[in-house]
């Protein structure tokens, strides 16, 4: 379907172009650090806010009107619509894409007429990724729209929810899986409760927690190499979700020992959304060993619910790239859009720009959090703050063998009398901005 009114791939021409569809700071090949920018980013487009969403908000309806939502066989729009993501790649020079089997294909009748059209769509979603070589960086299910899920999905009342639940994520892995998607994702969107005095908080968290153990088994009985992850948000359907963020997880992943198996896909707005910022759910997760991937969006600072725009706040993501390489960059991860363009952004290529501009503003980030650490001043001050802990009677307050009474002892011996220091915020703050 003729859809974009531009036709050739968008090109890096550097900052002083005046191309409003060329890169400015985004060049693949460029070397940062000893990798490309292209290997840095790994950046993925949606398809549910990219081809799915019609422009409606809570107040209105379609703004869009785009031709594939109106067609009469669903299945001939989920044609169109994959035709669309590969052209999209294409223009945008970017390698990966993400789905919820939702997205790619009509509900149908039952179950198994909508598993039939998941692998239906899939098989041609294949095809299109040999022959322009491109890749999945995730699959997902929608276990939030329809309205069996209307009291949560693994954590519903219902134990048929829960079963029906296991189908749709095994056909959705198994999908993932013969694509070859690298990340499996699981965002429980309605994995929380509306009111406490209809819901067993107890048995809900049990509930999610085993499902996630079978997703896991799953995982590897059919040999799935890449990890499954969880992608926190705090609230949104739910007035409280229980995967709120990434130390919450954290807890049920300890206690269903999953920490090895899951990872985390971390999105800014729900970092907002939780109260914390973008950069300090990466770091927290990359510090327990769980950092996987990013959902790449930020909320607008003035509305309390999950706006999903295009980043293109570069000092934000300045920060959030210095954690990305400090966390040793992704593996199986990468930057996935999961942004909308405005509803009144009603033109085709408004969906080429908003991604062309936050992918510059990515780049740029990266540039700077590059900067930062080869200037060395800003980890230099943190080494210094913490440089008593390299003493060895310090390091060995945090051994095994170390005693409250014994270090309390060394306390009255030595006469240890702490001496405050600066933190130096606003001169880190002045350091990062003249980078
Ligand atoms: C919703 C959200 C989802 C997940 C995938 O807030 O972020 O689109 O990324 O289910
Ligand atoms: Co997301």
């Amino acid at each position: 379907m003729n859809f974009y009114l531009h036709k050739d791939a968008v090109k890096y021409e550097g900052p002083n172009s005046q191309n409003a569809l060329a890169f400015k700071w985004y060049n693949p090949s460029q070397q940062v650090m000893g990798k490309s920018m292209r290997d840095h980013l790994r950046f993925a487009v949606c398809y549910w806010h990219t081809l799915c969403w019609p422009g409606g908000d809570p107040f209105g309806g379609e703004t869009f009107n785009r031709e594939w939502h109106h067609m009469a066989d669903p299945m001939k729009a989920a044609e169109v619509k994959a035709e669309l993501m590969f052209e999209t790649l294409r223009l945008l020079d970017i390698d990966y894409f993400t789905f919820h089997d939702l997205d790619i294909a009509p509900e149908g009748k039952n179950l198994q007429e909508f598993n039939a059209n998941v692998s239906a769509i899939a098989k041609i979603l294949e095809k299109q990724m040999a022959k322009h070589n491109k890749k999945l960086l995730w699959g997902t299910a929608n276990m939030f729209s329809n309205r069996r899920f209307m009291a949560g999905a693994a954590t519903n009342p219902d134990p048929d929810v829960f079963a029906y639940c296991a189908a749709q994520v095994k056909h959705a892995l198994d999908v993932t899986h013969g694509l070859g998607g690298e990340n499996y994702v699981m965002w429980g969107g309605r994995e929380g409760y509306e009111t406490l005095i209809n819901t067993r908080i107890g048995h809900e968290l049990h509930q999610a927690g085993r499902f996630l153990s079978l997703v896991v088994d799953y995982k590897h009985k059919i040999g799935f190499k890449g990890p499954i992850l969880i992608e926190p948000k705090p609230k949104e359907p739910s007035t409280h979700q229980y995967d709120y963020d990434v130390a919450s997880i954290w807890g049920m992943l300890k206690s269903y020992g999953l920490e090895k198996d899951v990872k985390m896909n971390i999105e800014q707005n729900h970092a907002i959304l939780a109260g914390h910022t973008f950069e300090h759910e990466i770091a927290l997760a990359s510090s327990l060993g769980i950092f996987g991937s990013l959902d790449l969006n930020r909320g607008g600072y003035q509305v309390g619910w999950d706006t999903d725009q295009f980043a293109m706040n570069v000092p934000e993501l300045t920060l959030m790239m210095l954690e990305v390489i400090r966390a040793g960059g992704f593996t199986t991860g990468g930057m996935n859009f999961d942004a909308k363009i405005r509803r009144q952004s009603i033109d085709p290529d408004d969906l080429l720009h908003a991604h062309v501009a936050s992918m510059d503003a990515c780049a740029r980030g990266l540039l700077n959090a590059a900067k930062i650490i080869a200037d060395g001043k800003l980890d230099a001050e943190i080494a210094k703050r913490y440089s008593g802990w390299d003493k060895p009677e310090n390091k060995a307050m945090l051994d095994k063998g170390a005693s409250l009474d014994a270090i309390a002892a060394r306390v009255h011996k030595d006469k240890i009398e702490p001496q405050p220091r600066s933190a130096r915020q606003e001169y880190l703050e002045g350091l990062l901005n003249n980078v």
